[in-house]
């Protein structure tokens, strides 16, 4: 069993990630989590923070002499923005307490999370809904993405639409979508033209102090036949990738192949031939049947509602006074769809990676790859 823990807040100290279940063995490249971490971080849409952060990680346990040894791996990115929030943000009793924040911002986790946790100042709410804390998925993706690896299977994730924007293409390789980062550093769209409209709509917005969601296209190739299952609800495949990136701040709505078009199809156009090889000439499942990976890429589109800091605020109530008010503003970003491809690769590599030591299950690296293997010959796949 894989499991993945995160704490930290926005403006606390650091953003930590603890992965327990990786098996021994498996080769840890430090550049690899920062370089995961810089995708994560450098997209057009932010705000000022991210000329605050650096985002380089630690590793604090788990590894030795680059190797994992299966005990507990921890991760950490320190936030420089700390240092300026030392008072506001305290671990420790204050005389100075920041002035409280009572007014929600529409959209966010301010209202129902202040009254389910008895708080009367928003911040100890928000604090921790910030999508800041992807920074801990990000790293805990990376570090098991280098284990997928191991079993050739690659992640990767692009830009398909922001506000009115999509890309209205679907002829493109898995590895043109891997190079996005390199080619479109700001937007992630593997279309030039549609990324210069997505670019622009963004700065509009943010003239307006308005902000925009979007959707992300993330992909999973090389993965075997045969993960999840189909003999119990809560072992379908698709319905722990879809509660994963469901968990994405600012999601409300997973896709999964051609599901949404795929509702208005006949079933003699929608469902992929299977030839005697195996071999389909669609993909409109998205790489799963049944609750179990049929061998096709997975291929996965995440919806995201536009940010719900406003420049210009929404009406709210004041919690202090019951009494109309303007939701509290401050520095965020205009559109985060852009980085939210790389938490989505994340998101998606906890889940294949936990599927597949479920699957192939051993302790080290090598028990997995050798059941893998017995597996691939024994199926003649
Ligand atoms: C966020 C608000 C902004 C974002 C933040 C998410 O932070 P700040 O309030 O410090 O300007 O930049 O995201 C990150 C810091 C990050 O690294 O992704 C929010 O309220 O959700």
């Amino acid at each position: 069993m894989l499991r993945i823990l995160t704490a930290g807040e926005s403006h606390g100290p650091a953003c930590l990630a603890i992965i327990e279940g990786m098996p021994a063995g498996v080769r840890l490249s430090i550049k690899d989590i920062n370089q995961d971490l810089k995708r994560r971080r450098s997209d057009f849409g932010r705000g000022g923070r991210k000329h605050i952060e650096e985002d380089k990680a630690e590793i604090l346990s788990g590894i030795r002499y680059g190797k994992t040894l299966g005990s507990p791996i921890a991760l950490m990115v320190k936030n420089a923005d700390f240092a300026n929030w030392r008072e506001a943000m305290s671990l420790e009793e204050t005389k100075k307490p920041a002035p409280k924040i009572t007014t929600p911002r529409p959209g966010h986790a301010d209202l129902a999370g202040a009254i389910k946790y008895g708080q009367d100042d928003i911040r100890n709410i928000s604090e921790r809904a910030s999508a800041r804390e992807t920074v801990a998925r990000v790293m805990a993706g990376a570090v098991v993405r280098q284990m997928l690896a191991e079993f050739d299977v690659r992640i990767a994730s692009h830009t398909v639409r922001i506000g009115s924007v999509a890309l209205d293409k679907s002829d493109y390789s898995f590895d043109e979508v891997a190079g996005v980062f390199a080619s479109d550093p700001d937007i992630r769209c593997i279309d030039s033209a549609t990324s210069a409209k997505m670019k622009q709509v963004i700065k509009e917005a943010g003239a307006k102090k308005d902000t925009l969601g979007g959707v992300v296209e993330v992909i999973a190739t090389g993965v075997p036949i045969g993960l999840g299952s189909v003999m119990h609800y809560d072992r379908r495949l698709d319905g722990k990738i879809a509660q994963a990136l469901m968990s994405i701040p600012s999601a409300k709505a997973v896709e999964i192949g051609n599901a949404v078009g795929g509702a208005a199809m006949p079933g003699s156009e929608f469902h992929d031939p299977i030839s005697p090889k195996g071999t389909r000439p669609t993909n409109n499942s998205g790489g799963i049947e049944g609750g179990m990976t049929n061998g096709e890429n997975i291929v996965c589109r995440v919806y995201h509602k536009p940010i719900s800091t406003l420049g210009e605020p929404l009406d709210t109530v004041d919690m202090a006074t019951r009494k109309s008010a303007k939701a509290s503003v401050e520095r965020s970003d205009i559109c985060a769809v852009p980085r939210a491809g790389v938490i989505a690769e994340a998101m998606l590599a906890l889940v294949l990676g936990e599927a597949m030591i479920e699957k192939f299950g051993g302790d080290h690296i090598n028990e997995i790859k050798r059941n893998f293997s017995a597996y691939l010959k024994e199926k003649n796949l």
